[in-house]
Order: C-alpha cells, then sequence, then structure tokens
C-alpha cells in the first residue's frame, strides 16, 4: 500500500512536471534539472537579509520593474553596453537595489547546475522569498521563464509614475490584464521600504488635493536633508504587514500614487478592508505577485539562459 502510494505520489510530481510540455512553466521545473534551487535560493537570500533587511524592498521592487518591462525575463539586470542605453539607466531605476544578492545566487546555481537557472526566475524566487522573510506570505511561483535579450532605456516609460491618480493607475495596470483589486493589493508592497524626496518633492510645490496639510509638514521635514533623503511608507518599513493601508486611511500616504488609493472612490473601500483584515490582504497579494511573475513569459526558444546576469551571452 506504502508503495502504491510512493508511485502515485511520483506519477503525481512527473505529470505535473510535464502535462504542459517541458518548455512550460510549472512548480517543479527544476525538479531533476536543478533540484536544490529553491533552498540555494531562501537560503541566499536569509543571510542578505539579516545583514541588511531594508533589502527585502529592493528585491520586491527590482522584480516589479522586470516584469512591467518587456515582461518577466531579467531584461531589469543587464547592464548598459557601448550602443545600448539599459532599462538599469533610466532615472526611474536609479533607487533599484539588491543585485548584488541576485549574482551571488547566480553564481552559487551556476556551480551546482552550470547554464540551467535563468536570471528571470532567479529574480522571481528573491523577491518571493523576500516577501516570506520580511513577515509576509508564503506563496510559490512557476518557473521556467527564459531571459530576454532587450533591455532599453526608453522602455521604462512604461512604469507606472508617483503622480499617477487612480484613475492612471488602473489604466495601466489594466493593459496587463490587472483587476482594480489587484492594483491596491500590489501597491500594498509599500508596507516595505522608502522613497527619496525626489519622488514626492512635486506635492510640496504643487497643488496637491490629495496632501493633507499635517502630513506636508512631515514630508517636508525629510525633504530639507535634500532630494535623496529617504521617507518609510509606512511607520514599519521592514516588516511587511497592513501597516501601509492604515496609513493611507490617516491620509499619510507618501507618493501621490499611494494616498490617491484612499482618496478615489474606485479604490477606497479595498483599501479600508485591507486595513482592517491583514490576512484578506495578504491572500490578495499573493495571488497578484503570481500573476505579475507570469507578465509576457519567454518561454522555451524564445529566451536563452544567461549565464551571466548583466549581459546576454
Ligand atoms: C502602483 C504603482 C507604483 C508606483 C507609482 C510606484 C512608485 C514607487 C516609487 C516612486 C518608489 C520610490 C523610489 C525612490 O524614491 O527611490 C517606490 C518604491 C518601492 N516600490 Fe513602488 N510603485 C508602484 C508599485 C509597486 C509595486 C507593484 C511593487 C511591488 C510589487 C512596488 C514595490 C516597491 C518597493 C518595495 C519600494 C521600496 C524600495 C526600497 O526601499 O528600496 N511598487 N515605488
Ligand atoms: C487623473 O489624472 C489624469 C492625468 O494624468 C487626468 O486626465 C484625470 O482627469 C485624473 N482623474 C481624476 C479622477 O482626477
Ligand atoms: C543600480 C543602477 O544601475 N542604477 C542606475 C540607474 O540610473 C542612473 C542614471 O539615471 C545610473 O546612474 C545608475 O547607475
Amino acid at each position: 500500500m506504502a508503495n502504491l502510494l510512493t508511485l502515485f505520489f511520483v506519477m503525481e510530481v512527473i505529470v505535473s512536471g510535464f502535462t504542459f510540455g517541458v518548455d512550460d512553466l510549472n512548480m517543479n521545473y527544476y525538479l531533476f534539472s536543478c533540484p536544490f534551487v529553491d533552498p540555494i535560493v531562501k537560503n541566499k537570500v536569509s543571510t542578505a537579509l539579516q545583514n541588511d533587511p531594508t533589502l527585502a524592498a529592493g528585491l520586491i521592487r527590482m522584480h516589479f520593474h522586470d516584469c512591467f518591462i518587456e515582461g518577466c525575463d531579467g531584461s531589469v539586470l543587464l547592464d548598459s553596453t557601448k550602443d545600448n542605453t539599459a532599462e538599469k539607466d533610466s532615472p526611474a531605476n536609479l533607487s533599484l537595489r539588491g543585485y548584488e544578492i541576485i549574482d551571488d545566487i547566480k553564481e552559487e546555481l551556476e556551480k551546482r547546475c552550470p547554464g540551467v537557472v535563468s536570471c528571470a526566475d532567479i529574480v522571481a524566487m528573491a523577491s518571493r522569498d523576500a516577501v516570506f522573510f520580511a513577515g509576509g506570505p508564503v506563496y510559490d511561483i512557476p518557473k521556467g521563464r527564459k531571459d530576454g535579450t532587450r533591455s532599453k532605456i526608453e522602455d521604462t516609460f512604461n512604469l507606472p509614475a508617483p503622480s499617477f491618480n487612480a484613475s492612471d493607475l488602473i489604466r495601466m495596470f489594466g493593459q496587463h490584464g490587472f483587476s482594480v483589486r489587484d492594483v491596491v493589493a500590489l501597491s500594498g508592497a509599500h508596507t516595505l521600504g522608502v522613497a527619496r524626496c525626489t519622488s514626492f518633492k512635486n506635492r510640496l510645490t504643487q497643488q496637491d488635493p490629495t496632501l493633507d496639510t499635517e502630513f506636508a509638514k512631515t514630508l517636508s521635514k525629510t525633504c530639507s536633508a535634500g532630494d535623496n533623503a529617504e521617507q518609510s511608507f509606512d511607520p514599519t518599513r521592514n516588516d511587511f504587514d497592513n501597516a501601509y493601508f492604515n496609513s493611507l486611511v490617516s491620509n499619510n500616504g507618501v507618493l501621490t500614487s499611494d494616498q490617491t488609493l484612499y482618496n478615489s472612490p474606485k479604490t477606497r473601500n479595498i483599501v479600508n478592508t485591507y486595513a482592517m483584515n491583514q490576512a484578506l490582504f495578504f491572500l490578495d497579494f499573493q495571488q497578484a505577485m503570481v500573476k505579475m511573475s507570469l507578465l509576457d513569459i519567454k518561454e522555451g526558444s524564445r529566451g536563452e539562459v544567461r549565464k551571466n546576469c548583466h549581459k546576454i551571452n
């Protein structure tokens, strides 16, 4: 009986691994080709975050930028070359952090299973683990992304701007197949990390109807230390929790694109719900993250597995 169960288990794994063809994404993509990929990534992320917990935010944001431009294809990692200015060198990427963690993971994986695990998958897995280590939900993502070969500074126009209102956000995320609820849940990633003064100082000089007069003083104080001075999105910048939504309810949203989620009737109820119910935020967030991790994937021969995440093979 036990043997029969084992047999069923093995068959289940094989079926779930191959039904859709080896080139398609699935949870067990590296089961035979790089069996310890998950614990290796998890360990590396864990060590890095013990040294610097603020890097969880960096890893999650990197995954978002990767997926929104050209799909989740590791394009965010490519360096500029003589003939091409990469996404990385766009002002929107100025403060992306955590590249060294991805490099470290890639180096280890190239030793264990050379040429097998894509940079795009590493970014997606590292982001998943960063959410977990910061105290957020546990979830897994399908693997099997291939790395792309295009990374152009002009493509970063596809990223949402911090000055966006709810309608702008809903439109841009809608183009990628996200619902209004997904927009609010994904914005909840701002439960981690900081924004620099450059990203919100427009609110202090121009008329921003979403800016609370009391909170304006806090932001002005931060900006008195210069354009790169940091303001955390919520009082607990390293904890993945629902404090961000409570901040929005208290009119303490840092970016226009944050506070608009509470001010707009299109999204206010969702913000209120997440502020009251962290478990529901976690559930919606993980579902939206899996969806994001599958944006415009390059499967099979449409991409490559880069040897070095900084340059195409
Ligand atoms: C809804 C539209 C969004 C806008 C307009 C936006 C914009 C920004 C801006 C301007 C910053 C600060 C950059 C700086 O000043 O250095 C930031 C930080 C951050 N964003 Fe977003 N973001 C959005 C959605 C997302 C999503 C979907 C995620 C991930 C799922 C995300 C994750 C982060 C994280 C974690 C940080 C903190 C980074 C750090 O501390 O290093 N954001 N975002
Ligand atoms: C949102 O901003 C856009 C411009 O980015 C503007 O055309 C639109 O009227 C604004 N919507 C609301 C509801 O304020
Ligand atoms: C980490 C990284 O590559 N940042 C780059 C972002 O873009 C600026 C230019 O706007 C570069 O100087 C940074 O090196």
